[in-house]
């Protein structure tokens, strides 16, 4: 018992800021508690007790050393740094299968990394749909320099909440025939969320919930964000999202956007933001003048046709009463099917002034066409016809120790487009299964066009939010139908564009991207949505492999399927 209570008194963040760089330590136990999100009692992914996880308040350039034991009794685990470039450090990406081993129950693995620049980010669970589960947490990484100027700031980490255990979900998807597991049960913002009430009941009572009532201390009672007249402040939001993308409106207010995945971009105001699940915005509020005063913040699912009500909080003026309700009523969130107005949203998005342009011309171009498909009835996402399996073997300790029978890696082929119809279901809808590994070498320019395409049934095609690993990329232009190489490059915008980890693909449209290859490792490239890249939505670009087998890498990340073989043999060699 007395080391149980030692081992509690350890847990706790140590933070250490000189005028240089710091070390941020912490010991995080993960483990399933009963939680009550949406009012609803469930069972979520808890950090040390917590749900959302604790958030890192960290500056950059300062190392984390975050200890993370699994204390889940029958699954392994992972924790990815989402937008976290790891530069020299691709084991600590934490992405099971690709850049580490899941850690077993019992075991304990050291994340040991720099966040080398400021920025809005998240971390979240990269196994299974662990990320579903309510594996998450904010990441903040402030700016010794900070460009901008605020007053006060507020995290708003976006989710969407089902009352299924993703377990039930993970069946359902790999069940023959498919079952799809449908539209969220609610919305979270910071993990709180109603699904059988609404807190603006009284102002619309055709949705058929009722009023909602909270008690003190009530897991699902909304976080209000209290502030005063006549300041700036800014809002950290971030969205993880298993499935929704989402739009965020606040009652009264205009909001500036200021920054993107981290990176800043150039100001503009607007009424509302789209966000697409693994993408992070910073947008300043200012306050009116007059105190007193209640609004609603409502976020709503766009994309796809919604079956969940709106989250709401508040934003909460100082002198306003605890009893008092908002004199209007919330936002309503755009037509979810409107895409133009989501389009014109994401082409507003330019890299703020100081940023270097991206290279003129790209060494290397890959086009990724990704369809619906079947395997023996089993339906799958693919990628240039390959459906993504993740191997037992970590591809970053096949190829650190280049053993060989781990590498036969099946990469896809590189323009599969050729004559394929994107606008209608396809024609021939098998795959086959593959590890969607594509190999660069170090220090050239790629560009990488997402292709979208129709899905295996009607005339539909799905939102697809892309995430990079390892890396920022600029994000060079959106187009309709099929991209036509050799003239859709001419498009490009090479002046300003934004820099991002996380990318949209419109239905029936591509995106083009590019970045360079400067950080040696092996980079997860795949479909935010957790269902879909459950479902095969992803490749893995091997980068500078030539230097990957020269680095160091911790034994305890690689220590399962033929790396294990390989290091328990080491030695007799
Ligand atoms: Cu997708």
């Amino acid at each position: 018992m007395a080391a149980m209570v030692l081992w509690l008194v350890t847990v706790v963040v140590v933070a250490v800021h000189s005028a240089s760089a710091g070390v941020i330590e912490a010991e995080w136990e993960v483990k399933y508690k009963f939680w009550w999100p949406d009012c609803k009692e469930g069972m979520v992914m808890a950090i040390n007790g917590q749900f959302p996880g604790p958030t890192i308040n960290a500056v950059a350039g300062d190392t984390l050393i975050i200890h993370v034991t699994n204390k889940l009794s029958t699954e392994g685990v992972v924790i990815h740094w989402h937008g976290i470039r790891q530069i020299g450090t691709p084991w600590a990406d934490g992405a099971a299968g690709v850049t580490q081993c899941a850690i077993s129950p019992g075991e304990t693995f050291t994340y040991n990394f720099t966040v080398d620049k400021a920025g809005t980010h998240f971390y979240h669970g990269h196994y299974g749909m662990q990320r579903s589960a309510g594996l998450y947490g904010m990441l903040i990484v402030r700016s010794p320099k900070e460009r901008l100027r605020y007053d006060g700031e507020f995290n708003l980490l976006l989710s969407d909440w089902w009352h299924q255990s993703i377990h039930l979900q993970e069946l359902f998807l790999s069940t023959s025939p498919m079952r799809w597991i449908g539209e969220p049960q609610s919305l979270l913002i910071n993990g709180r969320g109603q699904s059988n009430c609404s807190q603006a009941a009284y102002f619309n009572k055709t949705i058929g919930l009722k009023q909602c009532t909270f008690r003190e201390n009530d897991q699902c009672a909304p976080e209000t964000l209290r502030v005063e007249p006549n300041r700036v402040y800014r809002l950290r939001i971030a969205s993880t999202t298993a499935l929704a993308s989402l739009n965020l409106a606040v009652e009264g207010h205009e909001l500036e956007v200021v920054e993107a995945d981290g990176n800043y971009v150039a100001p503009f105001k607007v009424n509302d933001i789209d966000i697409y699940s693994g993408e992070t915005y910073s947008v300043l509020l200012r306050t009116h003048s007059t105190p007193s005063s209640k609004h609603w913040i409502s976020v709503g699912v766009r994309g796809r046709k919604p079956n969940t009500t709106q989250a709401l909080t508040m934003l909460h003026y100082v002198g306003a009463s605890d009893a008092e309700r908002p004199i209007r009523p919330p936002p309503v969130t755009p037509r979810w099917d409107d895409y133009n107005r989501s389009k014109s949203f994401t082409n507003k998005i330019f890299a703020a002034k100081g940023y270097p342009p991206p290279p003129e011309k790209s060494d290397d171009q890959l086009i990724l066409l990704n369809t619906q498909n079947l395997i023996d009835d089993y339906t799958k996402w693919a990628i240039n016809n390959v459906s993504l399996s993740v191997p037992a073997t970590p591809y970053l300790g096949s190829i650190r120790y280049n053993i060989t029978p781990a590498l036969h890696l099946k990469s896809p082929g590189k323009v599969l487009i050729g004559d394929y119809d994107i606008m209608k279901p396809p024609v021939n809808p098998n795959t086959t299964k593959g590890s969607g590994i594509y190999n660069f070498p170090s220090g050239i320019v790629v560009d990488v066009i997402l292709q979208n395409a129709n899905v295996l049934k009607g005339v539909v095609s799905e939102i697809h939010p892309w995430h990079l690993h390892g890396h920022d990329f600029w994000v060079l232009g959106y187009g309709e139908g099929k991209f036509k190489p050799g003239i859709d490059e001419k498009t490009y915008n090479l002046k300003n564009p934004p820099l991002r980890n996380t990318v949209v693909l419109y239905p029936f449209g591509w995106t083009a991207l590019r970045f360079v290859t400067d950080n040696p490792g092996v980079w997860f490239f795949h479909c935010h949505i957790e269902p879909h890249l459950h479902m095969g939505m992803g490749v893995v670009f091997a980068e500078g492999v030539d230097r990957i087998g020269k680095m160091d890498i911790p034994d305890e990340a690689l220590g399962c399927g033929l790396t294990r073989k390989w290091l328990m043999n080491r030695g007799r060699r």
